[in-house]
């Protein structure tokens, strides 16, 4: 039994999808990937999920093999299999079969997976109390040697900081980039509401170019909200009113302390209450219908 998964052009169940030990997805973490939401049986922002997944795609010379219009198939087919209207989906691309050297060129045909699974809920307890963060030692991947635009496989930088903050018992980390100002968490885009602004890190600061981010600005900017994106320092999200996370998986998820450092009044903010109101509104229409 289990679950139908999508692997290289046929529907099989979970004890036949197979990958290669030769792949270099597995070897050399050569690939890319997209994690994506269903609610209420559509596929919040599953355009610019699949423009994402072939501009990186693009960017590292990875030959999909199939078009947009089929990626989109494939992922409303993997839902329709699996009888899911509310899902988590991970869509990854890898280089594919290849020999035990990290040639690219040595592997033909890109090998292209779509699990569909139910999507487990961060406890509700956490939108209320909000999280605590740290900023961690280790820095963003320089965008000079791999750029966090890029939604590659290789996510060892992220795992590295989510290690420091994990031995430091929070759950999760703020990476900063090269230069020391603040980039991201290990799997979420990072927002600051502060003297009136809301500011979110630009894509130049070597940051992934978030889903949620964007919605979240959109939103924003609906609402009559100033926006900026702005780099910023440690003092500038220590001395913030509000702060919180953006990815698919968590949605908005509020931070009520980084590094020890109390933020405002030590629970979620009214501008972050406003926008998970709206985001979770927007995620009822937003998207193809199953
Ligand atoms: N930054 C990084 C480094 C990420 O990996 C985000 C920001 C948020 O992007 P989206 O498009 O999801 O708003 C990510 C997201 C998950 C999950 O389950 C998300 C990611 C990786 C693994 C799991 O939400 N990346």
């Amino acid at each position: 039994m289990g679950i139908v998964i999508y692997c290289n052009g046929e529907y099989v169940p979970e004890s036949e999808a197979k990958v290669s030990i030769f792949d270099h997805g597995f070897l050399y973490g050569d690939g890319i990937f997209e994690g994506i939401r269903a609610y209420h049986g559509k596929v919040f922002k599953l355009k610019e999920h699949l423009v994402r997944l072939y501009e990186s795609a693009q960017s590292i010379n990875l030959h999909i093999g199939i078009s947009q219009a089929e990626m989109t198939e494939v992922v409303l087919e993997t839902l329709r299999r699996n009888n899911l209207s509310n899902a988590y989906i991970r869509l990854v691309v890898s280089r594919g079969k290849g020999d035990l050297g990290l040639d690219p060129a040595k592997c033909p045909r890109a090998a292209v997976f779509c699990i569909a699974d139910q999507i487990k809920i961060f406890d509700p307890v956490m939108y209320e109390q909000g999280l605590e963060v740290k900023t961690v030692a280790i820095r963003r991947n320089n965008p000079d040697s791999l750029n966090p635009r890029i939604k590659s496989l290789n996510y060892l930088n992220n795992i590295l900081a989510k290690l420091e903050a994990n031995q430091a018992g929070v759950m999760e980390a703020i990476m900063l980039n090269q230069e020391g100002y603040v980039a991201e968490g290990t799997a979420d885009n990072i927002f600051i509401f502060r003297n009136g602004v809301l500011k979110t890190p630009p894509l130049s600061a070597g940051v992934l170019e978030g889903i949620t981010r964007n919605a979240v600005l959109d939103i924003a900017r609906q609402l009559g909200i100033n926006t900026s994106e702005e780099l910023f320092t440690r003092h500038d999200l220590y001395t913030s009113q509000e702060c919180f996370l953006t990815g698919t998986a968590a949605e908005l998820i509020p931070v009520i302390k980084v590094d020890g450092r109390v933020l405002g009044e030590g629970v979620p903010g009214e501008v972050f209450k406003k926008l998970l109101k709206e985001f979770r509104a927007l995620t009822l229409v937003d998207g193809p219908e199953i």
